[in-house]
């Protein structure tokens, strides 16, 4: 059981109107009296520490609150409603229309199609024209998943196969 008592004084406060940073002033009511005034009767339930069985997992962090607890989980991971558990990254499909997403504990991969790589976290068009395949006597065009070559003109193409430098 526990009451809370307040003394209530005859001194309040009027509402006026003060300076910034200027202090208000009491002023005291006459007719006013001391009294004793219940505001609360309630029966004091210590808290419960629901962090002590560590209810958020080994991937995340708890934090007690009053009558509850919360969980701030790792990176990867999200809050179920009762603890943290592997995001399931794939369901926005991160890696893109050309790759395939693997869900992992905490993360997630990227297998990407022939002729596409992965930058950053998805799978990007591989520009095979840089390693120069077509040789000296050919034009390059890179292309989605691929590349074509054009010969540059007045040179055969068995030429270039031939002779490729
Ligand atoms: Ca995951
Ligand atoms: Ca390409």
């Amino acid at each position: 059981m526990d009451e809370k008592w307040v003394l209530y004084s005859n001194v309040r406060r009027r509402r006026s109107w003060y300076s910034k940073g200027q202090e208000p002033k009491s002023s005291s009511k006459e007719q006013l009296l001391k009294k004793k005034v219940m505001i609360s009767v309630g029966w004091d339930c210590p808290d419960k520490n629901e962090c002590t069985g560590n209810p958020c997992g080994a991937q995340g962090a708890c934090n007690n609150t009053p009558g509850s607890y919360t969980c701030v989980c790792n990176a990867g991971y999200v809050y179920s409603g009762t603890t943290c558990v592997d995001k399931n990254e794939c369901t926005g499909n991160p890696c893109g229309a050309q790759g395939a997403c693997t869900n992992t504990q905490g993360s997630y991969t990227c297998t990407c199609n022939g002729g596409f790589e992965l930058s950053g976290t998805t799978c990007v068009d591989t520009n095979e024209c840089t390693g120069n395949p077509c040789g000296p006597q050919g034009a390059c065009t890179n292309t989605p998943g691929s590349y074509t070559c054009a010969c540059i003109a007045g040179i055969e193409e068995d030429a270039i196969a031939i002779f490729p430098q």
